[in-house]
C-alpha cells in the first residue's frame, strides 16, 4: 500500500481533502467547530466538535455529496498570511483554534489561512490549486477521539477520509482495504472463536477461547522444544514483584507510566510486572556461576500486565496483558557475539517454518553524539554494536539500522511486521543489557578466578504468544497449517442412517492418533455441510459413504480444492501425522 504522508502529492491532495470534508460538514452542521486535520499514511482525518451530535453511518455519504457538491462549483483556494494577533481576532470564536495559535510562536511561524468559497480554515498548506482537483476521494470510516488524546478531555468525532489522483487508483484502495478488513485479526479471531473480549473482563484483556487455546498451546510446544535443544532452561514465576523489586531494576524510574498502580497487601507493596528481566536475575543470582556455566540461558512463558492507553489496545496484537516467549541469557562479554548469532538463527528458523517473508530487522544503535543518553562504556558499545552487524552481515540477513533508537541499556534488534490494519509492530526482539547484572550485583569467576560481572540478552521469538498469534490470523488469513489448526479433520457421513456408525469408528481411530477431529453429525444436507467445512476453514474434511465404509477407506478433500481422494484408513493416518510433525 502507498504511504500517503510520504509521497509529497498526495500529501497535498489529502490535506486538501481534508479540508474540503471540513467545509462540507460545516454546512451540514453550521455549529460544527475543527481542531486538527493531519495526513497519515492511510489518507487524512479530522477531529470535529459536533456539539451534542454524534456521526452515523448514514451521515458519510451525505458529507460524501456535499464534498461532491463543493468540488463541483470549483472554488480557488486563496492562501493568506496574518500576525498572531489578526489570527487570535479572526478565530476568536473558536477554542480549538485559539488553543493552537496560542501555542504559536511568533517569531518562528508563519500563521497561514486558506479559503475556499465560504470556509477559511487555519492551516500550514500547501494546497492544491482550486478544489476542482479533488475529484477522486472516499470518506473511509469514523470513530471518537479525545481532545488531544487525552481520556479526560471531551470527545470529538474523528472522521478518516482518502483521495487519490485519479479513478482507478482510489479503486485499487479501496480494494486493498476491503481485502485488509477481511485479514483483520479481529474479525477472523471473532468469527474462528479464537479469543473474545469483556467489558467485565476490562479493555486489552482478551480470553483465549477453546479454538484459540490450540494455537496456542501448539505454540508453546513448538518453541519450547526448540528453546530445550539450545539449551533453555525453563521456569515459573509469579507475575507480580514487590516495588522494591522494580527500584532494583530501575523500572520502577524509568517504565512506572506503562505500569499498572501499586497494590498494598498486608506490610508489601505489589506490583503487576511489567517484564520478567528481575524475577530472572534472581533465578540466576540463587546459585554461584563460573564461566563454565555460561551462557544461561532462563526461559519463561511469563503473563506480563502493561498499562497501554485505553485508544491503543487493538485485539490480541497490542494487549494490557500479555504472556511473552521470553528468555534472559546471561554470557560473558566474549560470548556476545555467538549468542546473538543463535538468537538471530532461531529467530530466521522459527519465520521459515511458519512461511513468513513479510519482516524487516531493525538494528538499534546509540547515537554517538548524544552519549549522555546511554550507559557509560564507550568499549562495550563500539564492541558490542561492531559484533551485532557482523553477526548479521555473517548470517547475510538484511536489516536497517535506527541510530539513537537504542535502549539506554545496550543496543537492540527487533523485527517490524505491518499488520493488516494500523501502523507497524514489533514481533521478535533481542537486547544487550550491560546495567541490569549490575543493578542485581550478577558476577560469575572467570578462568582467573576472578569475579566478573555478566552480560545480558533479553530474548523474545514470539514477542508474545498474544501478537504473533494476531499476526498469524493476518497472515494465513485463518487457514491455519494443518499442525496449529484447532479441528484439523472434520467427519462427514454421506448419509446419517448408513455411514454414521462407520464415520464414529474412524472419528475414534483419528482420535487415539493425537488428530483433533470433529464429526458433523447434524440432519443437514451433505452439500451444506461441505460448504460450512469450507467456510470454517478446516483443513481436512472426510466424506464417508458406501464405498468406503465397504472398503475400509476414507475419502478427503484439502480445505480450497475440489477434487476428493479415496485412501485406506492406515495410510491416512500415517499421511497427517507426518504432516502434523513435519509441520506442513
Ligand atoms: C524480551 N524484557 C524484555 C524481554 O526480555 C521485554 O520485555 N522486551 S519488550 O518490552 O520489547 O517486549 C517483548 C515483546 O513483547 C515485544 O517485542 C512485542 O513483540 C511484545 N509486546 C510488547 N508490548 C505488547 C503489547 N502491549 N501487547 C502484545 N505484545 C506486546
Ligand atoms: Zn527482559
Amino acid at each position: 500500500m502507498i504511504n500517503i504522508k510520504e509521497n509529497e502529492k498526495l500529501n497535498i491532495l489529502n490535506h486538501s481533502c481534508a479540508h474540503l470534508m471540513a467545509q462540507a460538514v460545516k454546512h451540514l452542521y453550521p455549529n460544527a467547530k475543527f481542531w486538527v486535520g493531519p495526513v497519515i499514511e492511510e489518507g487524512f482525518y479530522y477531529d470535529i466538535d459536533l456539539g451534542d451530535d454524534v456521526i452515523k453511518e448514514e451521515d458519510l455519504p451525505k458529507i460524501e455529496k456535499e464534498m461532491k457538491k463543493i468540488s463541483k462549483d470549483g472554488k480557488r483556494i486563496y492562501r493568506e498570511e496574518i500576525t498572531k494577533e489578526e489570527a487570535l481576532e479572526k478565530f476568536k470564536d473558536d477554542p480549538y483554534k485559539i488553543d493552537l495559535i496560542e501555542r504559536m510562536d511568533e517569531e518562528s511561524t508563519v500563521i497561514s489561512c486558506y479559503t475556499q468559497g465560504d470556509f477559511t480554515d487555519l492551516c500550514r498548506g500547501p494546497h492544491v490549486e482550486t478544489v476542482k482537483e479533488l475529484k477522486h476521494f472516499k470518506l473511509i470510516k469514523f470513530s471518537g477521539a479525545y481532545w488531544k488524546g487525552d481520556a479526560k478531555n471531551k470527545m470529538l468525532q474523528r472522521i478518516y477520509g482518502v483521495c487519490f489522483e485519479r479513478e482507478e487508483e482510489l479503486n485499487e484502495h479501496l480494494e486493498f482495504l476491503e481485502e485488509a478488513k477481511q485479514r483483520d485479526h479481529r474479525k477472523i479471531g471473532k468469527e474462528q472463536e479464537i479469543f473474545m473480549n469483556h467489558e467485565l473482563v476490562g479493555a486489552g484483556m482478551p480470553l483465549w477461547l477453546p479454538n484459540g487455546a490450540i494455537i496456542r498451546k501448539q505454540l508453546e510446544n513448538y518453541i519450547y522444544e526448540k528453546e530445550r535443544k539450545l539449551g533453555y532452561d525453563h521456569v515459573y514465576t509469579p507475575c507480580v514483584g514487590t516495588v522494591d523489586l522494580y527500584k532494583t531494576s530501575g523500572h520502577w524510574d524509568h517504565y512506572k507510566e506503562n505500569m499498572f498502580p501499586v497494590m498494598q497487601v498486608d506490610e508489601e507493596e505489589f506490583v503487576l510486572r511489567p517484564m520478567n528481566c528481575p524475577h530472572h536475575m534472581l533465578v540466576y543470582k540463587n546459585k554461584l556461576h563460573s564461566y563454565r556455566d555460561l551462557p544461561i540461558r532462563i526461559g519463561e512463558f511469563a503473563t506480563d500486565f502493561r498499562y497501554e492507553a485505553s485508544g491503543a489496545v487493538k485485539g490480541l496484537e497490542r494487549v494490557r496483558c500479555m504472556c511473552q516467549n521470553d528468555a534472559h541469557l546471561f554470557v560473558t562479554p566474549e560470548q556476545i557475539g555467538e549468542e546473538f548469532k543463535k538468537v538471530v538463527s532461531l529467530i530466521l528458523d522459527v519465520y521459515k517454518d511458519f512461511g513468513l517473508n513479510n519482516y524487516k530487522f531493525r538494528l538499534s544503535l546509540r547515537d554517538p553524539l548524544d552519549k549522555e543518553k546511554y550507559f557509560d562504556d564507550d568499549n562495550m558499545w563500539n564492541e558490542a554494536e561492531e559484533k551485532l552487524r557482523s553477526v548479521l552481515n555473517e548470517l547475510g540477513v538484511e536489516y536497517f539500522e535506527a541510530i539513537g533508537e537504542a535502549a539506554f541499556y545496550g543496543p537492540k534488534l527487533d523485527v517490524e511486521v505491518k499488520p493488516a490494519v494500523g501502523p507497524e509492530v514489533t514481533l521478535s526482539t533481542c537486547q544487550l543489557d550491560f546495567l541490569l547484572p549490575r543493578r542485581f550485583e550478577l558476577s560469575y569467576i572467570d578462568s582467573n578466578g576472578e569475579k566478573q560481572i555478566p552480560v545480558v540478552l533479553h530474548r523474545a521469538i514470539f514477542g508474545t504468544f498474544d501478537r504473533f498469534t494476531a499476526f498469524i490470523i493476518e497472515e494465513t488469513k485463518g487457514v491455519f497449517p494443518l499442525w496449529l489448526s484447532p479441528v484439523q479433520v472434520n467427519v462427514i457421513p454421506v448419509n446419517l442412517e448408513y455411514h454414521l456408525e462407520y464415520s464414529r469408528k474412524i472419528v475414534e481411530e483419528l482420535k487415539n492418533n493425537g488428530i483433533r477431529v470433529e464429526l458433523d453429525d447434524r440432519n443437514e444436507k451433505l452439500g451444506y455441510k461441505m460448504r460450512e467445512s469450507q467456510t470454517k476453514k478446516i483443513p481436512i474434511t472426510l466424506i464417508l459413504g458406501d464405498q468406503e465404509k465397504e472398503n475400509n477407506t476414507i475419502s478427503y478433500r484439502l480445505h480450497g480444492e475440489k477434487e476428493t481422494t479415496t485412501l485406506n484408513t492406515e495410510e491416512f493416518i500415517e499421511n497427517i501425522k507426518k504432516q502434523i510433525s513435519e509441520k506442513k
